[in-house]
């Protein structure tokens, strides 16, 4: 089974595994996220520039135990006037030239080198399904002034010509995919009029593995393959076999890049999730969706109804997932996801929402950090929800500033910031490694579980209080409470917790609260 499933993800991979047993954990590498042992999870800081994250790195995510950062795609793209510099340009590529809002060649290589120094790793979002739209035009509008011609597929700063992609291969009416039910269409049709490049071609993929294997070098961990249900999981694998292994300045002899490919997955359509199995991790939409409609109590759900949480739900194998709450798409409308999502807009059950993927087992975990736009809604859908980040007149991106209160200022929002997700992603790499253990409910929306005997939560979604002493699996002592507050030296700021010597603790929260959840773990015991 191990074997099957791995095999054929790096070229020596077949050879090796026969004779040492070992290789087979250099070959699986593109399902281990590469995080920093002791580290289990990456943030995700869309759109920010690469010196703010750099500085971001060392000032504040090595320090709070963050294993790594999703950064927006590096590479060059259109330059979108009308509207005003909008966010998803930067899926419009028109090189692999290392230059964008977000900082040009020299800045990423130093910010991939100070997050590495700091212990945090670099992950990229890469477009390799598709250039830019059809549409877009003639000239140099391009975030490194390269020129292209949209409309003859020409793109010499790669360079790729008209010969490069599929639209002799798409049967739909428009050149479009149509139909999401047609497997060929999805991948070989374009996704959203944009220019859908020919993976199966050696020209193609060696271009994309140069892109890719210029990251490598600098130093990057691994990559979020964008739009992989558009891509033949046959061509992924072409592409992935021609990859380095990472640099061995920061990672050790033969580690392979960490991939995770945006899939989404709701049910229903030709393509699933599992037919990326082969590749890497795979985005599990049907997580945020479902947590969502949990955390609003929708259609009758019930917090009491998490405990089989994860396979249980019908979600991929937990160490195939890559699990978010939120995503850039779906916080805004864009991509799939529903009303369901919940987002930095409704903070309250936000933080519960993320408190609970911390603290769960089941996946590998994205946090979310957000920018704020102006949402504003018309007929059900935001009219703004193509707004780009904070910037300045000229279209440059606005610095992420740092207040007294370790909150940011130009509107960038830094969830990660906030002292009840930092605190669970510190939460998860202490439990990390334990079992899922003392599961308690109420029937309802008061629920608690622990892990082993590291960690114990305890969430209030309900509209009365709870009051209720339960097992924790902790060793006796007193812990302060990280939602509330948190320990600093030998003195806890939120809720002291005292758990007795048989493991027992009384709890009590508020439906009122302003965060009904406590959270304790072995590192907060004071
Ligand atoms: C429009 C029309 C098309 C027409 C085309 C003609 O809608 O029907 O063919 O003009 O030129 C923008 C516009 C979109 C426009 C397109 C091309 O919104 O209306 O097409 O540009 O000009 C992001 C945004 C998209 C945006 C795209 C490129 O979400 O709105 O399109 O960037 O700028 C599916 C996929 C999934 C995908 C998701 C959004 O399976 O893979 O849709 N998610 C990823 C990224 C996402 C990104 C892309 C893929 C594309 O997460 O952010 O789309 O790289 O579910
Ligand atoms: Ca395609």
């Amino acid at each position: 089974m191990e074997y099957k499933m791995r095999t054929g993800t790096h070229k020596d991979c077949k050879m090796k595994l026969l004779f040492f047993l070992v290789v087979i954990k250099l070959c699986s590498g593109q399902y281990d996220p590469n995080v920093k042992p002791g580290k289990t999870s990456i943030v995700h800081l869309f759109e920010w520039k690469w010196e703010d994250i750099a500085d971001e790195c060392e000032r504040y995510l090595g320090p709070n135990g963050f294993g790594g950062v999703q950064i927006s795609p590096p590479n060059e793209n259109l330059v979108i006037t009308k509207p005003w510099r909008p966010w998803d340009e930067r899926y419009q590529p028109v090189s692999y030239q290392l230059c964008t809002r977000s900082g040009n060649e020299e800045q990423f290589i130093d910010m991939v080198t100070r997050c590495n120094n700091a212990g945090v790793h670099i992950y990229v979002d890469t477009v390799i399904n598709h250039m830019t739209g059809y549409g877009a035009g003639i000239g140099n509008s391009s975030t490194c002034g390269s020129y292209f011609n949209s409309g003859a597929r020409d793109f010499p700063a790669v360079p790729y010509s008209f010969l490069d992609f599929s639209n002799y291969k798409c049967k739909s009416h428009s050149g479009g995919i149509e139909n999401y039910n047609d497997p060929y269409q999805v991948r070989d049709c374009q996704l959203l009029g944009l220019l859908d490049l020919a993976l199966e071609k050696d020209y193609v993929r060696e271009k994309i593995a140069e892109y890719m294997n210029n990251l490598i070098n600098i130093g990057v961990a691994g990559f979020r393959l964008d739009a992989s249900k558009h891509m033949w999981p046959g061509d992924i694998k072409a592409i992935l076999n021609r990859l380095e292994d990472l640099n061995t300045t920061w990672f050790s002899n033969g580690t392979r890049p960490f991939v995770y490919q945006e899939v989404i997955d709701l049910g229903g359509e030709a393509i699933s999730a599992s037919d990326y199995f082969g590749t890497g991790r795979v985005t599990e939409f049907k997580y945020g969706a479902k947590l969502g409609t949990v955390i609003r109590r929708w259609n009758g759900e019930k917090m009491a109804y998490l405990r089989n949480w994860g396979e249980g739900w019908g979600f991929m194998p937990s160490d195939r997932a890559l699990v978010f709450v939120d995503n850039h798409d779906n916080q805004r409308g864009h991509g799939a996801g529903g009303s369901s999502i919940l987002t930095f807009f409704e903070s309250q059950l936000y933080k519960m929402a993320v408190g609970f993927m911390l603290a769960h087992p089941y996946g590998f975990t994205r946090v979310m950090s957000s920018y704020r736009w102006p949402r504003h809604f018309a007929d059900g859908k935001d009219i703004n929800n193509w707004m780009g980040p904070p910037s300045n007149p000229d279209g440059s991106t606005q610095p992420v500033t740092i207040k007294a209160d370790t909150t940011c200022g130009n509107n960038w929002v830094c969830e990660h910031r906030w002292r009840q997700i930092k605190n669970m992603v510190i939460f998860r790499n202490v439990v990390d490694g334990q079992a899922l253990t003392n599961w308690w409910d109420n029937g309802n929306n008061q629920i608690a579980f622990g892990r082993g005997n590291k960690g114990f939560i305890v969430f209030n979604n309900d509209d009365w209080d709870l009051d209720v002493t339960l097992n924790t699996g902790l060793p006796a002592g007193t812990y302060c409470d990280v939602i509330s507050g948190q320990k600093q030296d030998t003195m806890c700021s939120g809720k002291k917790i005292t758990v007795n010597k048989d493991s027992t603790a009384h709890f009590q929260i508020s439906n009122t609260a302003e965060d009904p959840f406590v959270a304790i773990h072995v590192n907060a015991k004071l």
